[in-house]
């Protein structure tokens, strides 16, 4: 960890409002609007990936927990992997919370969605980051409480070796009633494979999504930062499938 986050925050702050960064925007909002999914090719600058990426492998060495379970509110689907509880990263990063802090990064997303966005308040459910490395490890179909993921990329593998995010768009979660195998098998399911260093956006909340399993051992590691619509936080959320999973 750094010992001042102040040139951390500045830089993100900066990158974000670059000319660079902001001629990207109308094709974003073009892929969201089209698809509830875009990818930000070169999210951050170099040497915030490297720096970051070296933060979370430190975190993932020491503070990671193992997960193997099965969640009932998505349909008892699998969560097989490691994974970095936020407060952990909150404490040992300097980049991740100035990432989700950042007003330029809203000011972006809200640019891209076309509506307000804000951020969750659970601080549990602010970022968390995820470690697929063995093999048959799956991040398994579900929805997220919130309705925006920011999945910023770490570590991917080769394509044929599974580690991509598969969706189906517009579709409702009931927690009591998931049909997750009734939508994922009516589709369309769209496959992407994000590279490493991009962050991808997607309407989480409404897109029923998976991370497809490892076919034999390989890295794969990414943050997710969750955002929040005005009527998230009008509804009451409840965190079961959070709370099942730490
Ligand atoms: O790892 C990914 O690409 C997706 C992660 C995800 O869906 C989540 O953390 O809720
Ligand atoms: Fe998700």
């Amino acid at each position: 960890m750094r010992d001042s986050s102040t040139p951390v925050r500045e830089t993100v702050e900066h990158h974000l409002v670059s000319h660079g960064f902001r001629a990207a925007i109308p094709a974003l909002r073009q892929s969201y609007q089209q698809n509830d999914f875009a990818e930000i090719p070169a999210f951050m600058p170099d040497e915030i990936f490297r720096s970051t990426l070296q933060e979370l492998q430190d975190l993932f060495d020491g503070q990671s927990r193992r997960r193997d379970t099965n969640i009932e509110q998505s349909g008892c689907t699998p969560r097989r992997f490691t994974t970095l509880a936020r407060d952990i990263i909150a404490n040992g990063s300097s980049t991740i919370p100035a990432v989700f802090e950042s007003s330029a990064l809203r000011a972006a997303l809200e640019e891209i969605v076309d509506e307000k966005v804000l951020p969750v308040p659970y601080e549990p459910e602010q970022y968390i980051a995820t470690r697929l490395h063995e093999p048959g490890d799956v991040h398994g179909w579900h929805w997220d409480d919130y309705t925006w993921a920011l999945v910023w990329i770490f570590k991917m593998p080769d394509e044929n070796n599974g580690g991509s995010l598969e969706y189906v768009k517009d579709v409702p979660w009931d927690p009591t009633n998931p049909r997750v195998k009734e939508y994922v098998t009516a589709g369309p399911v769209t496959r992407r494979h994000p590279s490493a260093g991009s962050a991808y956006l997607l309407k989480a909340g409404t897109t029923l999504h998976r991370v497809s399993p490892l076919t034999y051992a390989a890295e794969r590691m990414m943050v997710c930062f969750s955002f929040a619509s005005v009527t998230d936080l009008e509804s009451k959320h409840d965190h079961e499938s959070i709370q099942a999973l730490f």
